[in-house]
């Protein structure tokens, strides 16, 4: 299996999160993207290729124009009101306010585009975010051209940008945009299956309202893990798109047999949706000692569900999403594609 990977995430670096109370430098690190492109030398996966750049129209077809403006202009507009700092929102249009009315101001402006505190800007994040999108453009390019699955090393990951918002530590939805850049290729139908620990509550949202983008999610319960309020299991996706949203939101302690459980029955309802193609967002927070999650998967799982989606026979396309244990990162994740390749 080929990779497509650019060196060029690690400008992103140094952000800031809040978790717990206080400001701490991002779990959404470097090392995550580097333990995974050694591991794939250690094991042999294939070659590793860097992305080639895509103009930002293909991010257009599932994010408002305004938003993909904004991102770019984050930076030079911080610096500009005398900042150096990461950037941090702190003020959103929540219920009861409007949402509709673009402000002006950067810190306002940092607000209004996104749903929590989670998606910092240093000097190097939009060149990260820009070859993040290249990579997944790049890899699903390998899978129209014929190949039976690839990587996007994606880095920052995407799956928590909506249409118009970023947050989670994602920025642009790189599986979304994959998703529909396969559909304008004349892909009749795609699913996307979402494995990372948390909800993909931005590809929910993209997706809603859609009968040809089929969205399939495991995730921790949002009732009390982030991204919250999104990814409950009567979210059924709502007009053309009703039937076509599936979540599989599961407690804290979750081990293998019941998440593997929900693994089959999403790709059993996958199967019969008869995609295309198939986009997985590839999160390995889900392991055992991940430090921010609460799922029970070991190691040894991971090739397990490689092995399960390639049992679907499709073509498919992973786009890394979440992990922070970042010691195993490298073994969990090229764990799922030696596990596919091997089936
Ligand atoms: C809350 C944790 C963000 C988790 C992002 C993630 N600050 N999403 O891994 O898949
Ligand atoms: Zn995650």
């Amino acid at each position: 299996m080929r990779t497509i990977f650019s060196p060029k995430h690690a400008g992103h670096a140094g952000h800031l999160e809040l978790i717990s109370g206080k400001l701490v430098s991002g779990f959404e690190k470097p090392e995550r993207a580097q333990f995974i492109r050694a591991r794939i030398d250690e094991v042999g996966l294939g070659p590793v290729d860097e992305p080639e750049s895509h103009d930002l129209s293909h991010a257009c077809r599932v994010h408002r124009a305004d938003f993909i403006d904004f991102l770019p202009q984050v930076w030079p507009m911080w610096e500009a009101s005398g900042r150096t700092m990461p950037t941090l929102p702190f003020a959103f249009p929540t219920r009861g306010l409007r949402g509709d009315k673009r402000p002006e101001g950067i810190d306002a402006l940092l607000g209004f585009y996104a749903f929590d505190a989670g998606a910092s800007f240093v000097a190097g994040t939009w060149e990260a975010v820009k070859s993040s999108y290249d990579t997944a453009l790049t890899a699903a390019a390998l899978v129209q051209d014929g190949a039976r699955a690839a990587f996007a090393l994606c880095r920052p990951p995407g799956h928590h940008a909506g249409t118009s918002f970023m947050g989670g530590y994602c920025y642009i939805n790189n599986a979304a945009v994959a998703c529909q850049w396969f559909r304008d290729k004349g892909a009749a139908r795609v699913a996307v299956l979402d494995v990372d620990y948390h909800h993909g509550n931005g590809t929910q949202e993209i997706f809603y309202e859609r009968s040809d983008v089929a969205v399939f999610n495991l995730h921790a319960d949002p009732m009390v893990e982030f991204p919250y309020f999104l990814g409950h299991a009567e979210e059924r996706g709502a007009g053309e798109g009703e039937g076509f949203n599936h979540n599989y939101p599961m407690p804290f302690g979750t081990g293998w047999e019941a998440w593997s459980a929900s693994l089959e029955d999403a790709c059993q309802k996958l199967a019969a949706y008869r995609p295309d193609v198939v986009v997985v967002s590839l999160g390995v927070d889900t392991f055992e000692k991940d430090p921010i999650s609460q799922f029970k998967l070991k190691s040894e799982h991971y090739p397990r569900i490689g092995a399960r989606i390639a049992a679907l026979g499709l073509p498919s396309l992973f786009v890394m999403e979440g992990g922070y244990a970042v010691a195993e990162i490298g073994v969990n994740a090229v764990g799922v594609l030696t596990g596919f390749e091997e089936a």
